[in-house]
Order: C-alpha cells, then sequence, then structure tokens
C-alpha cells in the first residue's frame, strides 16, 4: 500500500521547514496541545517518515497543518523535528506564512496563526518578506552557572521564546561554519550538563535549545548565534524562538528598548531583524525574515519499503 503525502519546502534563511498539506494523520478536533498528544503517541512513525532520513535529514523541521480551533486563525501548525516536537518555531512560522501565500491560501498583510503555545501573528510583507508576533517571551533566570564536563563553569541566562534557551555569550568560542563540529560538542555538552544538574526551564521543563553568541560578521547586525536544536542539528536561521529569548533577556538588562531594532545573524550569515514590545511584564517579540518556496512535493509512504517510516535509534 502506498500512502500519498503532499508537502511544500521551503527555506528561511537557509533552515529548512516541509509543510504538510494533504495525507498526514487524523488527530481529531482538540485543541493543539491535545492533538499534539496524539501525535506523539499514535502516530510518532508519520513524524519520523516525513522527517528523518532516507526522505529527509535531521536539518528538517516538519510542519503539519491542521484546521484551527479558533476560527479567527488562517490555519494551525505543529512543529516537529528528526527526535520530536516543538513548541512553536519562528523561522518554520515564516516559511509557512510563505508556504500559505504560495498556495493561494492567503494574501498580503496580517493573519493569525494556531500554535501548540497559543496564537502568533504573521505579517505576510511580499512574496517572501514576513513578520511573526511571537508568543510572550521572558527570562526566567539570569547568569546561572553550570559546571560542563570539559569545559568548566558555564554562565548563561534561561529564557523562553516559545522553547527553552540557555544563552550563553561567554564561551570563548568561534562562532563560524568552520568550526560548527566544535560548536556542536560544546553545546551539546552544555544541554547535557544542565539536564545532569537539574536546572531547567519553569515547571521543570527541559532547556532543550542552546545559544552561543558572539561578534557578526556582517556590519548590519548587532550579533552572531549558534543554536544547537533539540535532536544535535544546528539552526541554519538565526532561530525565531531563540531570537525572540534574545530580545526578552536584552529588554531585561535595559539593553532593548521598545521599537529599537536587533538584528541577529546566524552562523550562515541570514539575518533576522527583531524588535519587541512590553505587555505584562513579559516581552512580545517581532521577528522579521524572509522565506522561499523551494519544492512541491508528494511523499510516497510504501508500506514495502524496510525504511518506509525513516531511519530511527
Ligand atoms: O526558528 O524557532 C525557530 C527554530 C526552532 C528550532 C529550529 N528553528
Amino acid at each position: 500500500m502506498i500512502q500519498r503525502v503532499s508537502v511544500i519546502d521551503s527555506h528561511t534563511g537557509g533552515e529548512p521547514t516541509r509543510l504538510v498539506i494533504a495525507g498526514g494523520p487524523d488527530l481529531g478536533r482538540g485543541s493543539l496541545a491535545e492533538r499534539i498528544a496524539v501525535f506523539r503517541e499514535k502516530h510518532d512513525a508519520f513524524r519520523s517518515a516525513v522527517v528523518d532520513e532516507p526522505r529527509g535529514s535531521e536539518v528538517i523541521v516538519g510542519g503539519l497543518l491542521c484546521e484551527p480551533t479558533d476560527p479567527t486563525c488562517a490555519a494551525g501548525v505543529i512543529y516537529f523535528n528528526n527526535v520530536g516536537y516543538l513548541n512553536m518555531c519562528g523561522h518554520g512560522t515564516i516559511g509557512v506564512a510563505v508556504s500559505l501565500a504560495h498556495l493561494g491560501r492567503i494574501g498580503l498583510g496580517t493573519h493569525r496563526l494556531e500554535t501548540v503555545v497559543g496564537v502568533v501573528t504573521i505579517t505576510l510583507e511580499g512574496p517572501n518578506r514576513v513578520s511573526i508576533e511571537n508568543v510572550p517571551s521572558y527570562r526566567l533566570h539570569k547568569d546561572r552557572a553550570v559546571e560542563v564536563p570539559g569545559l568548566g563553569t558555564v554562565r548563561g541566562d534561561v529564557a523562553w521564546g516559545g522553547n527553552w534557551f540557555f544563552l550563553v555569550s561567554d564561551h570563548g568560542e568561534k562562532l563560524e561554519l568552520g568550526n560548527v563540529e566544535r560548536l556542536i560538542d560544546v553545546t551539546w555538552r552544555i544541554r547535557q550538563a544542565l539536564t545532569a544538574q537539574g536546572i531547567t526551564g519553569a515547571d521543570g521543563k527541559e532547556i532543550d535549545h542552546i545559544e552561543l553568541f558572539g561578534p557578526p560578521s556582517s556590519a548590519a547586525a548587532h550579533s552572531r548565534n549558534f543554536v544547537l536544536c533539540p535532536g544535535k542539528a544546528y539552526d541554519r536561521s538565526p532561530c525565531g524562538t531563540g531570537t525572540s529569548a534574545k530580545l526578552a533577556c536584552l529588554v531585561a538588562d535595559g539593553k532593548l528598548k521598545e521599537g529599537e531594532v536587533w538584528r541577529q545573524e546566524s552562523i550562515v550569515g541570514s539575518i533576522f531583524e527583531g524588535s519587541a514590545r512590553q505587555v505584562d511584564g513579559r516581552v512580545i517579540p517581532r521577528i522579521r525574515g524572509t522565506a522561499y518556496v523551494n519544492a512541491e512535493a508528494t511523499l510516497l509512504l510504501d508500506s514495502n519499503d524496510p525504511f518506509c517510516m525513516g531511519i530511527r535509534p
């Protein structure tokens, strides 16, 4: 038997998103938080089939387009990756906006998109240019120390930007593409040390994204980052939720005022423009970036194929 799955592939500042537009599992009519639980418990093989090898790679972030529960939303989306599920995804949301426009489902202007952690807005400013207003973001801990085997004491901030991040500025590493193997090793050690030492986000939530900051290579940017994602891939974009977490820290430190623009450069040189407004002690981040659709495809899930549902550990 062959299951056909329609996808739109895009990339946002170099980071890919594969949006499933038809042929995905029926997750019911509950809230997106309920539907992601059904996805995880009953259809995890589908996640792997879409993003893991041999059809995908650890770099791809998947999105499952859903009917929203909120009728004011243009769509709902559940994000996933090579090892599991994401609460929110900034680069993915920019990619979803451009993909929905490509399909003729949205036009220029502002639209609402339902995610597992709340409604975000997407403003299509041009065929490839999008700004998103993300979920409320905040810093939980400033300058938290973690003892990292082989590295010693590393200090960083713990912040929420739709996912949990540990943000490190003082690390002595070169943020260059030629150094990514070392950067993956360093950030993976930090992540494991955080878990081992019980340093978490709110409600004991695991910090599964590690972000290093350094000087930008472009005079147009304020900072460059390297972001390790949960499945040990690094983000080619400046990471929308990671930039949101950074904005929350900058605002908390008085280094960014409402309306000021922060240009965050990624490890591959792509740039997101960020700004923030404050509401009830949190910041509402706005992230602007560009995305391009690079494939319309039908995935074939052939039940005779031994690797039909992806290569999984
Ligand atoms: O842009 O928020 C983001 C993101 C999370 C993981 C990969 N990209």
